[in-house]
């Protein structure tokens, strides 16, 4: 079991804490400063490694080592960037990381249209809502969103990134589905030998939400798409990031399938439920499988059966008790998640001994 941490004087929860949570073995964590396309220097690693090391935890899971626009969109600057990426492999080899979740996703990393939806609890939650931004210009959708005022940067949204969205969203006019599904077969056909030679295995994180934003195209968003992309190389380090709620906002993506078809390349599981609405809305809930749409202890169970060994984290969780963190990344919801799903394994266990 992991727990994702953002790093010292960034994150609003300390490494003392999460230490405290039972049965957490390791820190998911990123240079999150380095802009996407640099190498990571690896006295920097060396230092995360350090930090965490001290707590017993280990520092096996990286999320993400980001993608630089120019791979995405195929331009001639992405050999640079894509020796930047091998170079970071290598070094993060050299701690000892086993696996790095990234993702393809244009422009945008995840999208919600709020970020503290005020319930009915007194918590406070992440939400997508499908009218609004069906309806507006992603401009517009970024100047709603500097006044949601994130408490904290969120990665994917970072401030340098958002001023260059223009230039990008022109780069993009040209790239449609299939370019990127090509640009993305280059990227695997450069990196996953250097990941295999390093012992790492790439895991890349599903779209979210798993469907076309503004118009931009989205590839890792349903089963068939899973099997497309695992086959553009077939090699044991290409492989998935299983993020239960990116999938499961879309009905069709039945998550207990899609783990027992792809388990043995699925090297991190973000386990996260969320509520969906007819007209398309979700809302992210709390673990428990009768508080959203998805069936966690459906999919805890496909874990168990499948004897899954590699990474999990709790992923999103609701504001509560007053908590005041990044969107999705407090301490108590996400601890009260990991209890959930060791619940739900004890149980599976005991029934099965
Ligand atoms: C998100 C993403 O759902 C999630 O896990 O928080 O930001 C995720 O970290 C990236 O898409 C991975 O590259
Ligand atoms: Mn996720």
């Amino acid at each position: 079991m992991t727990f994702r941490w953002y790093g010292e004087n960034v994150d609003s929860i300390s490494l003392k804490y999460i230490h405290q949570i039972p049965g957490v073995e390791g820190i998911v964590w990123a240079l999150h400063d380095i802009p996407a396309g640099e190498c990571w220097p690896i006295n920097r690693i060396e230092e995360i490694k350090t930090q965490i090391s001290k707590y017993n935890l280990k520092i096996d899971v990286v999320e993400s080592v980001n993608v630089h626009e120019d791979i995405k969109l195929g331009l001639p600057s992405r050999r640079m960037y894509i020796d930047n990426y091998k170079n970071t492999l290598k070094n993060l080899a050299k701690v000892g990381v086993k696996v790095v979740c990234y993702n393809f996703m244009p422009i945008f990393d995840w999208v919600r249209t709020d970020l503290y939806k005020a319930q009915p609890d007194g918590s406070s939650t992440l939400f997508y809502e499908k009218a609004r931004l069906d309806n507006i210009s992603p401009f517009k959708f970024l100047e709603h969103m500097s006044r949601e005022k994130a408490l904290f940067t969120m990665p994917g949204w970072e401030p340098e990134r958002l001023s260059k969205i223009r230039e990008l969203f022109k780069a993009y006019e040209k790239v449609k589905e299939v370019h990127l599904w090509e640009n993305l077969k280059y990227f695997l056909n450069e990196v996953i030998p250097v990941a295999q030679e390093n012992n790492i295995k790439m895991a890349i994180h599903p779209d979210d939400p798993p469907w076309t934003i503004f118009g931009l195209p989205r590839l890792i968003t349903s089963r068939d798409n899973i099997r497309k992309f695992l086959g553009l190389f077939n090699n044991p380090s290409n492989g998935l990031t299983l993020c239960s709620g990116s999938l499961g906002a879309c009905e069709k993506n039945n998550i207990p399938e899609i783990i027992h078809e792809f388990g043995n390349r699925i090297y991190f599981a973000h386990i996260r439920n969320i509520r969906r609405f007819e007209n398309g809305d979700f809302l992210e809930t709390s673990h428990k499988t009768s508080d959203g749409s998805l069936d966690i202890a459906e999919i805890v169970r496909a874990y168990y059966n499948i004897g899954y060994k590699y990474y999990i984290r709790p992923d999103h969780g609701r504001h509560i008790w007053d908590e005041k963190s990044k969107p999705g990344y407090g301490l108590y919801d996400r601890a009260l998640g990991i209890m959930y799903i060791w619940g739900l394994y004890d149980a599976f266990r005991k029934v099965q001994s």
